[in-house]
């Protein structure tokens, strides 16, 4: 079969069947206690949520179905005739086929599926358009997102057929779908829509290739490729073009999901649990996206990385380096880009993104931040562990994706959030579509109250 959906419509019913088994024969089996410090901790580390397709080792990072980022680089398929490929980057198109149906496409599928991608994707609808051109051009990027994708919700399949009753629960998952794919193919034009709105007055920048995949279209739009597509404003020749076409597949292909409690994720979770469509729940996972805890890291690398280079003779100056960092902890400040809440070693994600620095040395041996990034790896953890509070003290995915977007010239710090938030879209909607598929029920955990939990205190 090469047809997504149908693969899907096959999958549904046995996996639902799966799951009414594990129910029924195992429903009382306990997985987890809730402790105070759970619930006044975030729930941290409570195993209370079902996420069908990734999770996160502590040490080895994300799986998306079991196989790591390196795994997916080897595996998933390279596609005929795809602009400027690396044979080391695949496309997130692959990706969200892993996702949605736990299984390596062929080349034919992954094809099939970015063909219909792109045909979905190739014009924002007019009152789209219309709403977000009404923005303030000073409105934070995120929010534009949010409401960009949030009208969408007119269109939505799933909200019209709910309204007029032509669908039973069994049908659900179906116009789900066509929500979930017509939103990821729009995510493009909505990018390319806010980027212009807040930097270039609203005049468009670039336009989209039907013929093109998704991350190029992300490029494209932003007005960053010397196609014909494009206003080229960085004036990239060939190679440095399909280099940024090839880290924009990067970056999208690898931060699609990061197992469900992430706010963004459990937030599109949450929201679709209540049978809000696609788009009224994603862009509750873009609300989420937008906080300083969550989405917001990756800016705060950059500036951390230009300040430190302005303070320090060069960036290869390993004693001032030290020396910076204890100032910045001294005076109860965090190093950027380094932990994580669940994570325990270096974020292969990170390993990924310097792997492509390293791999275009040409391209990135100038760039003092760039060199910083790298360097500071053989320095902040030593200096974390002599702190000795952090539970992790390697870098995290943050500590390498802004700085390199940057170099490229994409200098509007805001703005890194929206293209992780067309990442972001793969892992949690696809999620959504299989939520609907097996039927899952609205969330509604039990709180306490403060005279409830003194109870627990005796
Ligand atoms: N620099 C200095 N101190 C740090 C630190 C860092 N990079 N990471 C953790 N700590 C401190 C932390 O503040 C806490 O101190 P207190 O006990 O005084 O509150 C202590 O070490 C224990 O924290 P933890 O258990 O190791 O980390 P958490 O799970 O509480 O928090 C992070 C995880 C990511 C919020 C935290 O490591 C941090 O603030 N890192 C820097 C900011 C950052 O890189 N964020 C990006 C996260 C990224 F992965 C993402 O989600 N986008």
């Amino acid at each position: 079969v090469i047809d997504l959906k149908t693969i899907l419509k096959e999958q549904i019913p046995i996996r639902k069947n799966e799951i009414q088994k594990i129910k029924k024969n195992y429903g009382n089996k306990k997985i987890d206690e809730i402790t105070i410090n759970s619930l006044l901790g975030g729930m941290r580390g409570n195993r209370s949520m079902f996420w069908r397709s990734t999770s996160l080792d502590p040490n080895l990072g994300i799986k998306f179905h079991g196989l790591t980022i390196e795994d997916c680089q080897k595996n998933l398929p390279k596609l005929p005739n795809t602009y400027g490929q690396d044979e080391k980057i695949f496309l997130p198109e692959t990706m969200l086929w892993l996702l949605i149906t736990g299984e390596v496409p062929t080349v034919e599928q992954a094809m099939i599926l970015k063909v219909e991608l792109a045909k979905r994707g190739r014009k924002l609808p007019d009152y789209v358009d219309k709403v977000m051109s009404t923005l303030p051009k000073d409105l934070h990027p995120m929010t534009q997102f949010a409401i960009g994708i949030a009208t969408l919700n007119k269109d939505s399949q799933f909200r019209e057929n709910y309204e007029k009753g032509s669908i039973g629960k069994a049908d659900y998952w179906e116009s789900t779908y066509e929500d979930t794919l017509n939103l990821i193919a729009l995510l493009p034009q909505l990018a390319g829509k806010v980027y212009s709105n807040s930097y270039n007055n609203g005049q468009p920048l670039g336009q989209f290739n039907e013929n093109e995949d998704w991350s190029y279209n992300i490029c494209s739009l932003l007005g960053m490729t010397n196609t014909s597509d494009s206003m080229n404003i960085q004036n990239f020749d060939d190679k440095k073009s399909q280099d940024f076409v090839n880290l924009m597949r990067l970056y999208t292909g690898i931060h699609v999901d990061h197992e469900g409690g992430n706010v963004s994720a459990h937030a599109t979770h949450l929201v679709g649990s209540a049978l809000s469509d696609a788009y009224l729940s994603y862009s509750s996972g873009i609300m989420g996206l937008a906080g300083p805890l969550h989405g917001l890291a990756a800016q705060e690398v950059v500036r951390f990385l230009i300040a430190m280079n302005s303070n320090i003779s060069s960036p290869n100056d390993k004693k001032s380096i030290k020396d910076y960092l204890w100032s910045l902890l001294n005076s109860h400040k965090v190093i950027p880009g380094y932990g994580h809440a669940v994570l325990r070693q270096t974020d292969p994600r990170w390993t990924a993104m310097v792997d492509f620095a390293k791999r275009h040395p040409e391209e990135f041996e100038n760039d003092k931040n760039v060199m910083l990034m790298q360097n500071l790896v053989n320095i902040a953890p030593g200096v974390l562990k002599e702190h000795g509070k952090t539970a992790n003290p390697y870098p995290n995915v943050d500590a390498a994706s802004g700085i390199l977007f940057y170099h490229y010239g994409v200098r509007e710090l805001l703005f890194f959030t929206v293209i992780f938030g067309c990442s972001r879209a793969l892992g949690p909607l696809s999620q959504l579509v299989w939520d609907r598929g097996l039927g899952l029920p609205i969330e509604r955990p039990k709180s306490l109250d403060l005279k409830s939990l003194k109870e627990y205190c005796d």
